[in-house]
């Protein structure tokens, strides 16, 4: 140890020191998997080039836990990967028509890499993937296959954007808000064009159903996230005739208790009832407006409902109320969605406030027929032709369940009765019935971007879709495509991609050009880092059984919703093939806020970015305070889910007080270390995982402690035992507090280390050593350093077989209190108290002691206050 503390000197030491001992590297093997495991993961990272904030924290995040649970004695897997044909990586390949993007990710990958291992985080390097190398992609490759086996993946017409200009398919994620080309701007338009889908619909019942397995892990916004976006849907179905017709068009309804106020049935633009349109004036305009809401579609980002203006026509088609032999007219428009249910809806103005603004607008009639059900009102509402007027006036529609009214033989029954019966009527009478639907779609797994893994399918004139045989895998990307012209993806025109033989008759035949979504990539990814070699398999049962799932996932709330759910598919899908034995990949879900910073002239915190200025370069921040003080800061600033706000004094105050515990051992490791040699050796306590733990045990007799001795002795129990509960809640920002408490009672132990006596050595060594392998998990190099100053030189904390701190159970109790119990200001008698005892329990002592009773006879008390850890005061009267 030096005298002063010089952050590079110390770092660049111990990651030498890491990388010779193997540190992180995680152990496999019978021995090795004798031991309970923990898995550690984050999200892998995109190569763009530099590290961000937001990783820096994640990362920090992560290897603090690991580190915590390497020093409890698991055996810890923390791996890290590249998403190197996600989406930003494509984009920009794309975008800057770079023909050396594989050269290009190779380089940032390196980099980024190298910034990783200067901030010290521990992670196994040697189990590293990276999903645009062709060993990784051929498992993406194999998957489809698999799945296209058990019928999960088809192929269907589906739009793409199209530019025009360049003569080319562009990705959906690459076309901007307003769908213009990001090449030239053209606006972009739409174009029906074979895609391949996987069929996660087919796990959407499942899918919900297992959330009970993770709701204690993750989020209570995560889960509704998901819950939302499988958007589960109990209903029922019915079938309008249309008339003068053979034609039905069915309609999915939540409500069809309300079927009797249906005045009009709304189809979607894109549904087939349309096709049969006779040849008339009102066919040109129904077209028209299909076309136009299509162009809509087409130039928005999202497909969400609700934000556009309603708008429909009329078809001059009518369908019959099976119900009620009611005939209404059909209706396209804009807010119905062909995706969704039946692509069709019943329009019940007077109910739901889609076809209550839709009515409003073009004049369609609103007939109610649910009543609120009132308490004083005995009996039914009574229904005569006036019931009309008065519904037409309503100024919004009534959405609640209710009694229904104006509906014939229903009228009297309360909706949840109606819902129920109407569907068993409907489902006996054959024209429709009860039905559940989801919101969730199949997955769009065809893209037509600059890189991506090939999907393996080879077009044939005779035999049709060919799969590639798993022999021929990995089909590798061709690296040199060019993005503009091509008329479909850009490998399009690369012939010797494209020109292949029929796997099945071995005739001239055109490969599959599409490439596979880079969700695909990452939505098994953290099984490949059980086994990341593997070339027989995409991974080895037996070693994915050890380490998986994933005992805890720490990934930014933008992955939460899109990247979990599939990930969650994923592993329904890889049980179902016998690779895995369970359905859900991941334990527990930590999603840390996002790092902001001011954004100059505006006085706001945004999201740290470049395009904004208001990032802050990592690397920057390592050279000046050092890796320590930006790890241990990042995690300092804030609660893991919270906003984390950056500020330069942060970082500053970091490094402060890794100076001054580090001043502080030097100061002291001469005197201890000598003491540590002299008397103990170092006990060697066999845990329960068989390993020796090097923590120092002293045996002395604690009557020759003085009072200072006594307290510090105190407070580096309380500390242990307030750190390692911390560390069971992911508070990690508090365990530092903690950690700084412990410090500072380090600084205000007054003896010099060379009038120390024993007592006074085993205290301060027992303090240091504590604070040492706490402070690990946040500042692993300052932490080594100590370490090594007190005696330890078995090349490290891990290496050597350092262990967690335990708690004396006795000394970590809190100190016990005597609060002042006054009556009236009168000091009356005293209770005894911790300083975590509550306000309540407080007042509830004071009024139960007996002296105080005793003195409160004939006495009514008007109020009590209290001062916690201080007084408690009653006032009577
Ligand atoms: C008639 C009705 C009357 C409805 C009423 C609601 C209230 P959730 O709960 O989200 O599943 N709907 C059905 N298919 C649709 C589509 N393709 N596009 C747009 N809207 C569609 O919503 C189910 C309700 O959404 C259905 O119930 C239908 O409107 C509408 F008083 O049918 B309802
Ligand atoms: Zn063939």
């Amino acid at each position: 140890m030096d005298e002063k503390y010089f952050p590079l000197k110390i770092e660049e030491k111990w990651q030498r020191v890491w990388g010779e001992t193997g540190a992180f590297e995680t152990e496999s093997g019978r021995d090795a998997e004798a031991r309970p495991k923990f898995f550690c993961l984050e999200t892998m990272s995109y190569p763009s080039g530099f590290l961000h904030m937001g990783q820096v924290r994640s990362y920090c995040l992560g290897d603090a836990l690991a580190w915590h649970k390497r020093l409890q004695g698991f055996n810890v897997l923390h791996p890290f990967g590249w998403d190197s044909f996600g989406q930003p990586a494509e984009q920009e390949a794309a975008i800057t028509q770079d023909a050396q993007a594989r050269e290009r990710t190779e380089e940032n990958i390196a980099h980024v890499g190298g910034q990783l291992k200067r901030l010290g985080i521990g992670f196994d390097w040697r189990r590293e993937t990276a999903t645009h190398r062709p060993d990784y992609y051929k498992w993406n490759q194999w998957f489809f296959l698999r799945m296209l086996e058990r019928g999960l993946i088809y192929r269907r017409t589906s739009p793409v954007s199209w530019c025009p200009k360049d003569e080319t398919v562009l990705p959906n994620e690459q076309t901007q808000e307003g769908g213009v080309c990001p090449l030239c701007g053209t606006a972009a338009e739409k174009r029906e064009r074979g895609q391949w889908f996987i069929r996660t619909t087919a796990y959407a019942e499942e899918l919900l159903a297992d959330m009970e397995e993770i709701e204690a892990g993750w989020p209570d916004g995560v889960l509704a996230m998901q819950r939302n976006r499988i958007g589960r849907s109990v209903g029922a179905y019915v079938d309008f005739p249309v008339r003068d017709s053979e034609a039905k068009v069915r309609v999915f309804t939540t409500r069809i208790d309300t079927i009797y106020g249906a005045t009009a049935i709304v189809v979607a633009a894109e549904h087939p009832l349309l096709n049969e349109l006779e040849e008339s004036p009102l066919k040109e305009r129904v077209m028209a407006f299909v076309t136009r809401v299509k162009a809509e579609r087409a130039g928005r980002a999202s497909n969400a409902p609700g934000e556009e203006e309603k708008a429909g026509v009329n078809t001059g088609l009518f369908a019959v109320n099976p119900f009620s032999g009611e005939q209404m007219p059909v209706w396209v428009a804009n807010y119905v969605r062909i995706e969704y249910g039946a692509g069709a809806v019943m329009a019940v103005p007077a109910h739901d406030e889609h076809d209550f603004e839709f009515a409003q607008k073009y004049s369609l009639p609103v007939h109610r027929v649910i009543e609120r059900v009132s308490h004083e009102q005995e009996s039914i509402p009574h229904t005569d032709a006036a019931g009309l007027d008065q519904s037409a006036a309503m100024p919004h529609a009534f959405t609640e369940y209710g009694i229904l009214v104006n509906s014939a033989e229903w009228g009297g029954k309360l909706s949840q009765d109606a819902i129920r019966e109407m569907a068993a009527y409907a489902e006996e009478k054959n024209f429709g019935g009860g039905a559940v639907t989801y919101r969730m779609r199949d997955w769009n797994i065809s893209r037509q971007g600059f890189r991506g893994a090939p999907i393996p399918i080879v077009h044939c004139d005779a035999c049709g879709i060919v799969p590639v045989p798993e022999q021929d895998l990995p089909v590798v990307l061709p690296e040199q495509a060019e993005f503009k012209g091509a008329g479909e993806s850009p490998r399009a025109n690369i012939a010797e991609f494209v020109n292949t033989s029929c796997p099945k008759c071995e005739r001239a035949a055109r490969r599959e050009t599409d490439t596979l979504d880079a969700f695909v990539d990452s939505s098994w990814h953290f099984f490949r880092y059980c086994d990341p070699a593997n070339n027989a398999a995409p991974f080895d049962k037996a070693r994915a059984a050890y380490w998986t799932p994933v005992d805890q996932y720490i990934a930014g709330t933008e992955h939460a919703l899109t990247h979990l759910l599939y990930a969650r598919f994923w592993t329904k899908m890889m049980r179902d093939i016998g690779l895995v034995t369970f359905g859900e990949p991941v334990r527990n879900l930590l999603t840390p806020g996002a790092v902001t910073n001011l954004v100059e002239g505006t006085g706001e915190w945004r999201a740290m970015s470049k395009p904004l200025g208001n990032d802050v370069d990592p690397g920057e921040m390592i050279e000046s305070f050092g890796a320590d003080a930006l790890r241990l800061s990042v995690i300092f600033a804030a609660p893991p889910e919270n906003e984390l706000r950056w500020t330069e004094t942060g970082i500053e105050g970091a490094e402060r007080f890794l100076r001054r515990v580090y001043n502080f051992a030097w100061r002291w490791h001469a005197a201890l270390k000598e003491w540590g040699e002299l008397t103990t050796a170092e006990h060697t306590l066999a845990d329960s995982s068989g390993i020796a733990s090097g923590y120092s045990v002293f045996e002395i007799d604690k009557a020759d402690f003085g009072d200072a001795a006594r307290s510090l002795e105190r407070k580096t129990h309380q500390t242990i035992a307030r750190v390692t509960q911390d560390f069971e809640e992911l508070r990690f920002n508090t365990s530092i507090a903690a950690l700084m408490e412990l410090a500072n009672a380090l600084g205000d132990f007054k003896v010099a280390p060379d009038a120390a006596t024993p007592a006074d050595k085993i205290v301060v060594r027992e303090a240091l050593e504590a604070l040492a392998l706490m402070l690990a998990p946040f500042a692993p190099h300052v932490a080594e350093e100590m370490w090594e100053s007190l005696g330890h030189t078995a090349g490290g904390l891990l290496a050597g077989g350092a262990r967690w701190p335990q708690t004396d159970a006795g000394l970590a109790r809190k100190e016990a209190l005597e609060i002042p119990v006054q009556i009236n200001g009168k000091l009356r008698g005293r209770i005894q108290a911790t300083p975590d005892t509550s306000e309540d329990e407080l007042r509830e002592a004071a009024l139960a002691d007996e002296k105080v009773r005793a003195h409160m006879e004939g006495r009514q008390v008007v109020k009590v206050i209290v001062i916690p850890q201080r007084l408690v005061n009653i006032v009577t009267r």
